[in-house]
């Protein structure tokens, strides 16, 4: 097994491994650079269905996802990305094609936050539909000073789709108007210890605590700031890759751009950490 890491504060590639056939070390060795590296991709792999499941479940437990529509039926835990881009009349599923574009960390409008999201290619584009990662320590760690002290201790509520309920389309009627969940804005690693900004430009609603306006203002230079860092990592997705990436440390984007007739399918899975461990580090 081979660990690159191009960029020592984000993204670790590993070659030459088969993940149905890891030994102790190798895991450990693994996971270790997932935790360290935010961001873990595993190419050439050839898994079924039960297989990315098992593998998965090392992280951690699995969970289907709140769209109930796109789960496997026969395997709810597991979530297929991008079927359907086209619609019976010939138009593009905007819902579909678009999903997960747009700055955010998965899974933020759960009380319980997700501790990974975890893809493995199945069919991919000839150009585009690359994946933008971004470390959220590196953009607590850069943060002027004041800002810093200005949002210590600040909670914010995130919906599912944000202000504007992006994406509620995709959720079952039931599962639109959920209250929110609340989370603290900087927050301490539950693993490694490091401190990172969570504060989801997308699914965020309102900061706690303060009026309207200064609510707006605060998610807008925040969110200027997150995506500004340059600790960045783009995916440039091949079949077979498996990419994990740390939800509690980490924003990641779709950037589309892929021709609407290929197709771009993943597997898809969210990895829980378990109520104890988020319950410490509150
Ligand atoms: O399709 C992608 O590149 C990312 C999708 C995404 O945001 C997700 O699966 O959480
Ligand atoms: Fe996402």
């Amino acid at each position: 097994m081979k660990i690159d890491k191009p960029d020592p504060r984000i993204g670790a590639i590993v070659t030459d491994v088969d993940v149905r056939l890891l030994s102790d070390s190798d895991w450990n060795a693994l996971y270790n650079a997932w935790l360290e590296g935010i961001v873990l991709v595993v190419r050439s792999q050839t898994l079924t269905i039960p297989e990315f499941l098992a593998y998965s479940s090392r992280f951690g437990r699995l969970k289907p996802h709140r769209v109930r529509r796109t789960r496997h039926a026969e395997y709810p835990d597991l979530t297929v990305m991008g079927i359907g881009t086209k619609k019976a009349d010939g138009k593009v599923d905007k819902a579909i094609y678009d999903r997960g574009g747009g700055w955010h960390t998965d899974s933020p409008w759960d009380q319980d936050i997700c501790k990974g999201t975890q893809l493995y290619g199945i069919a991919i584009p000839s150009y585009g539909g690359d994946t933008l990662f971004a470390s959220m320590y590196d953009a607590y760690a850069t943060l002027p000073e004041a800002l810093k002290q200005r949002i210590r201790g600040l909670k914010a509520e995130h919906v599912y789709g944000g202000r504007g309920r992006r994406g509620n389309e995709l959720l079952d009627p039931e599962d639109r108007n959920r209250p929110p969940a609340v989370h603290p804005i900087v927050r301490v690693h539950e693993e490694t210890g490091r401190t990172s900004l969570y504060a989801n430009p997308y699914h965020i609603t309102r900061i706690q605590g303060l009026g309207d306006a200064e609510s707006e203002a605060l998610i807008g230079e925040l969110t200027d700031h997150m995506i500004r860092t340059t600790a960045q990592y783009r995916h440039k997705w091949q079949v077979g890759d498996i990419v994990i990436w740390d939800n509690r440390c980490a924003l990641h984007s779709a950037t589309g751009g892929y021709p609407i007739e290929e197709q771009r399918i993943h597997w898809r899975v969210t990895i829980m950490q378990d109520a104890a461990r988020q319950q410490r580090a509150a």
